[in-house]
């Protein structure tokens, strides 16, 4: 199977390179699964001042991610390679979700590009971006920690990446259900019980309660998830 490969642009490599080395993202690039690179912005800007960025036009403040170093960025990656999705994180796109992310692991070259400051010059979006995806109803005040949380959110569905093959199927709302209550060793603890039903080795008993516990959390919590 070829690898996924996510190619992330941003202003601040830095910030994102240490939470896409850890645990079940770095296995997977060790494991040749994904594939993810860096751009720096910077490395685009042209003149001598290296400027990615510039005020807007109208007023309002902030500072707004300029045309042309981002299109030599994407032009660059474009010229590689087809890309499945061209993603833009930004408090005004759709809202992440596990349907998305699910869809997202299917597919082979993902391209996200990092908003920052107050975002991105509007005919970039018009021209090149597919999918514009924000992470809730907040604002960051850049978009790569939303860039890491969906290339983890996408990553650990790839096959392979979770050693447990199980696993990613009995997760909080891979089935629109919050997930059961979970337990381990030891079977008591400060006077607190193990419920007996997860000790009993029925597996069927067990499946069931499980579900059980999952419809009435979800209810009482996300009633949403059920509608
Ligand atoms: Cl994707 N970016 C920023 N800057 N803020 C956000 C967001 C993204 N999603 C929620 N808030």
């Amino acid at each position: 199977m070829e690898a996924l490969r996510i190619d992330i642009i941003t202003v601040l490599p830095e910030l994102l390179r240490s939470p896409l080395e850890h645990s079940i993202i770095q296995r997977a690039r060790d494991k040749g699964l994904v594939q993810i690179e860096l751009l720096n912005l910077r490395d685009f800007a042209l003149g001598r001042y290296k400027s990615v960025d510039d005020y807007p036009y109208g007023g309002g403040g902030g500072m707004i991610l300029r045309c042309e170093p981002l299109s030599a960025c994407i032009e660059h990656l474009l010229a590689e390679r087809n890309y499945d999705a061209i993603i833009y994180t930004t408090p005004d796109g759709k809202t992440f979700d596990q349907r998305t992310a699910n869809t997202l692991s299917t597919f082979r070259n993902i391209m996200i590009i990092c908003g920052h400051y107050k975002g991105i010059d509007q005919r970039i979006r018009d021209k090149y971006v597919t999918h514009e995806i924000s992470i809730g109803d907040y604002v960051l005040s850049g978009g790569e920690l939303a860039a890491c949380i969906l290339t983890d959110a996408i990553v650990r569905l790839v096959p392979g990446a979770i050693g447990d093959e199980m696993s990613a199927l009995t997760d909080s709302f891979q089935d629109d259900l919050l997930a059961p209550p979970i337990y381990t060793r030891p079977e008591e603890w400060n006077g607190m019980r193990v419920p007996d039903v997860l000790l009993s080795g029925n597996d069927k008993r067990i499946k069931d309660w499980q579900l059980e516990q999952s419809l009435e959390k979800t209810k009482t919590r996300r009633p949403d998830l059920l509608a």
